[in-house]
């Protein structure tokens, strides 16, 4: 048995297979006596101790118990390459003995970031005039969504018209955690806890099909009606007043709400013919998993600003960012005068050099072709299995994320009702089942590693099929279908 329960958690990989069980016990009394966790009712988790993750490879963590999970959340969105790859520890240790830290304000600038922006500028693909060839670093998407409200409010200022300050957002939109972050997201639970959102940001509808179409519409007119809810809304504020429009590719954190094919070139008309800028959050949907680098191309709208994080270091270390476009750089550029923005670490030259290592599986591996032409497909193929089931009322994927919904009756498409928390008792089987798989409400999301294999992507279909058939058992035995 390991004296010291943490040496066996922060060590290497390879090394901890050799070690003594982590003492799981000692760990969850630390950490409910000294960690407050993200997004966590705090009381709760006291009394029945967090799991302990370990280690990772591939597609698989294990937990302090020995347990093997197949990760098919890919952590939080992020293990794009997966588990275990020492390039990306190599790339972070080479950095950090040449250079660990130096700031970008004061006219610095290091080689890992802008060969980073370099490389990010060009696997950004043009769209029609437009091309991206600036970046602006932060460390998570939420610091980056803060950078793109301060873009924007001095992009307007630039061109004389500082009244166009109204962000349009939408209701269950995801842009992270700070004071702007959340604001522009559209959670009803944190604008509830510190008074959000803050002043000019304000939300229009999602374009959720399954939840906001009505009787007998059809995917192709609820696509455009849902998207004319932009236009209603910029005319109840006056177009001289709106400032940027910003919107995840697909929704994530809100369910992997996947929009109809109509939507976005008519989101594009709308922000054209108003002149507004376009804000594409795609701090999931960039970096391969809706099979493109970024997921405007695989839409085909045209953002003036783009959020990155996550994928970009495949969550090794923190960084994030925004793309962006000529439109906006030109005018930050020309007009000049200070930019007063920016972060400790914009630009942290490990981050970067960690964020090109990985760059560079993504680019020698295909990730991005192969999401597109080979395990997205299989993907879907699955998933049209999985959407026979009798608890699944839709189930849709796109690249290497899906989502399905839990009904109580597969004909009518019936709901259960919402404190039932039927999404968390089906979470709750995959975690007994070793398989992580997301619960929103009763959408039950994957998003798994770009690199799975069709056995793996096997082996995960028969994990949730076996999870569905738990819950089928479990709300059947409580009487709740009908
Ligand atoms: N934008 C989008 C689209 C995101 O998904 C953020 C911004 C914020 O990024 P940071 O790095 O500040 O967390 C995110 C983050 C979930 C979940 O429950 C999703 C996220 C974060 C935490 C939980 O699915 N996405």
């Amino acid at each position: 048995m390991s004296t010291n329960p943490l040496s066996s958690v922060i060590a290497p990989p390879a090394l901890v297979q050799r070690l003594p069980a982590v003492d799981t016990k000692a760990i969850q009394a630390l950490d409910s006596a000294h960690f407050l966790h993200p997004f966590t009712d705090f009381k709760d988790l006291a009394g029945h101790g967090s799991r302990v993750i370990t280690r990772g490879e591939g597609i698989y963590i294990w937990d302090s118990e020995g347990a093997k999970i197949l990760d098919a959340m890919s952590g939080l969105w992020c293990v794009n390459v997966g588990y275990g790859r020492k390039e990306l520890a190599d790339a972070a240790h080479r950095q950090m003995m040449t250079l660990p830290y130096y700031n970008s304000f004061f006219q610095t600038t290091n080689v890992p970031a802008v060969q980073l922006a370099a490389k990010l500028a060009k696997l950004a693909p043009k769209v029609g005039e437009r091309s991206f060839q600036h970046v602006f670093y932060s460390s998570s998407g939420s610091e980056s969504n803060d950078s793109n409200v301060r873009m924007v409010r001095r992009y307007w200022d630039l061109l004389g018209q500082p009244q166009r300050k109204v962000i349009i957002s939408r209701i269950n939109a995801y842009h992270g955690s700070t004071m702007a972050g959340a604001s522009l997201g559209g959670m009803s639970g944190m604008h509830a806890q510190g008074d959000l959102p803050i002043p000019n940001i304000t939300h229009i509808e999602q374009p959720y099909f399954f939840e906001n179409a009505l009787p007998g519409e059809s995917v192709h007119d609820f696509g455009v009606r849902a998207a004319g809810w932009l236009e209603a809304k910029i005319l109840e504020i006056g177009a001289d007043k709106v400032a940027a429009f910003i919107a995840e590719p697909i929704q994530g954190a809100g369910g992997v709400i996947i929009p109809p094919a109509t939507y976005w070139p008519e989101i594009q008309r709308i922000v054209d013919k108003y002149g507004i800028l376009l804000i594409s959050d795609e701090v999931i949907c960039a970096f391969g998993r809706l099979g493109a680098w970024f997921a405007y191309e695989k839409f085909g709208y045209k953002p003036d600003l783009v959020t990155f994080a996550k994928g970009v270091t495949s969550g090794y270390i923190p960084l994030g960012g925004v793309l962006v476009g000529d439109r906006v750089a030109k005018v930050l550029i020309e007009k000049g005068g200070e930019f007063n923005h920016g972060y400790t670490y914009s630009g942290h030259p490990v981050a970067c050099a960690v964020a090109l290592a990985n760059l560079e599986i993504m680019e020698r591996e295909q990730l991005p072709q192969r999401v597109r032409d080979d395990i997205g497909p299989y993907l879907a193929q699955r998933f049209v299995e999985i959407g026979q089931h009798p608890l699944v009322g839709a189930a849709e994927t796109c690249g290497f994320t899906a989502g399905l919904v839990l009904v109580k009756n597969k004909q009518r498409l019936e709901r259960f009702a919402e404190n039932l928390s039927v999404g968390m008792i089906c979470r709750g089987h995959c975690f007994s089942n070793g398989l992580i798989m997301r619960a929103v409400g009763d959408r039950m999301i994957i998003a798994p590693p770009l690199t799975m294999t069709h056995a793996q992507i096997d082996e995960m279909v028969a994990l949730i099929t076996r999870c569905l058939d738990l819950t089928y058992q479990e709300v059947k035995k409580n009487g709740w279908l009908a």
